[in-house]
């Protein structure tokens, strides 16, 4: 039988950390694309560094040259192609590198499975977004419901959508996109608005921060967990056809909703006050010197020039095609897996402060060599 080899790009990331485990334990050689930084950012998957069946490689999206050399040498018989600027607000800032990115890359990484010839030997899934449906132009979404973008971000994974769908009917191609509603975790990077949250109702229980400042408060979010998501990108590529499918868990919450939770299972009860940019989160009980206290602020600066604001998936072909359950772990379960997470790394990184401060201490004092 021969062997499966996958190839991740975007391995280092929130998804390439989860999607590395679960295809090493299917037993999958795995190969991923890391890029060179002047810091490591490899925490995510440090911990398979050295698995025998694993292997990192540098590369880059930007650079096609990179990418036709590395799709030859491994050989691979699935890629998924999870890289990309995937910050939607910072897509404002950095429109064009998220273009180069999240669209032509798209595009490189097909043309390296066609230049070395290995299209009818390698399935491709590419990591597509609810954000398509921006604007939204009906709830829930599914599969029919049209694309309306909202952001550079969005506009940009329009053109990955399409240019995969292209592939596949011009060169029939088994290539796919998996349209993943929001999905999170407790290695989610940290400005995106859950686990900023989580983060911060943390830091704020332990006395370590006062106040959490966030944007737009009604926007609604599918969110699900990222760790149940992963088996969606794998599934996709055993369908008996190459098909695109929504992923997400039907159930839908607003940021004040999440917030409200997160806080509650870092021991913090709120209650809201105000509107719009004037709205506070103010301690109900919780530590007695929190209590009257506003932990939760609006701040502009996290409003959007344009806001996806009413995201909701409906995920029965995904169910019903592939046999996936939506609802693995609840957005219960997952604001509290988060939560417990980030109490237990804000503890963490306290003792190792203090540990770094004594030692300073007693090397000044001579007191340890
Ligand atoms: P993430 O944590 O931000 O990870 C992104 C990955 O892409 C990182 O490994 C990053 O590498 C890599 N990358 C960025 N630019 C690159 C480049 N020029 N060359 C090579 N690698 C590059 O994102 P995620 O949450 O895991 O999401 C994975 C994919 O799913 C993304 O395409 C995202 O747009 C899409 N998506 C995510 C969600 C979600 O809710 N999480 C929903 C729908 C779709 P560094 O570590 O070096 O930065
Ligand atoms: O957590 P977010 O930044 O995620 P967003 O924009 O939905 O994008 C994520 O999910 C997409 C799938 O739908 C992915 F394609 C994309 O790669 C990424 O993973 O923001 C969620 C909502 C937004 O409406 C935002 O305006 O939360 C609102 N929000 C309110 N305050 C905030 C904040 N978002 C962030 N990041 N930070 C805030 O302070």
């Amino acid at each position: 039988m021969s062997k499966n080899i996958a190839l991740i790009t975007g391995v280092t990331g929130q998804d390439g950390s989860y999607l590395s485990e679960f295809l090493l334990a299917k037993g999958y050689e795995v190969h991923g694309i890391i890029r060179r930084s002047s810091v490591d950012f490899r925490e995510r998957i440090a911990h398979l560094e050295g698995t025998p069946n694993f292997h990192l490689h540098y590369a880059d999206m930007g650079d096609s040259m990179s990418l036709v050399k590395l799709v030859g040498k491994v050989q691979p018989t699935e890629i998924y192609n999870l890289a990309a600027q995937s910050h939607v607000q910072v897509s404002f800032d950095a429109p064009e590198f998220t273009a180069d990115v999240d669209a032509v890359g798209v595009l490189r990484v097909l043309e390296a499975v066609r230049t070395n010839h290995l299209e009818k030997t390698c399935k491709i899934y590419q990591a597509s977004t609810s954000e398509l449906y921006g604007k939204v132009e009906e709830v829930p979404q599914n599969e029919k419901t049209p694309f309306h973008p909202y952001s550079p971000y969005a506009v940009a994974k329009l053109y990955g959508f399409w240019i995969i769908k292209e592939y596949r009917e011009a060169y029939d191609m088994f290539c796919c996109s998996g349209i993943l509603f929001n999905h999170e975790s407790e290695r989610r990077g940290e400005t995106f608005v859950t686990r900023k949250i989580t983060l911060a109702a943390a830091r704020i229980a332990q006395g370590k921060q006062e106040c959490l400042y966030l944007g737009n408060l009604d926007s609604l979010r599918d969110w699900g967990y990222a760790k149940d998501y992963v088996e969606c990108m794998w599934l996709i590529l055993q369908h008996d056809k190459p098909e695109d499918f929504v992923i997400a868990t039907g159930v839908q919450h607003t940021v004040r909703e999440f917030a409200t939770l997160a806080f509650h299972h870092a021991g913090i009860e709120l209650r809201w006050e105000g509107e719009g940019v004037n709205e506070k989160g103010i301690v109900v009980s919780g530590p007695a010197a929190l209590v009257g206290k506003t932990v939760v602020a609006v701040s502009e600066d996290f409003y959007r020039p344009t806001d996806v604001v009413n995201l909701w998936g409906d995920p029965t072909k995904a169910k019903n095609e592939l046999g996936w359950n939506p609802q693995t772990t609840s957005f219960e379960q997952l604001v509290q897996i988060m939560v417990k997470h980030d109490m237990e790394k804000v503890a963490a990184d306290h003792v190792a402060s203090v540990m770094r401060t004594n030692l300073a201490e007693y090397l000044e004092k001579g007191l340890v060599k």
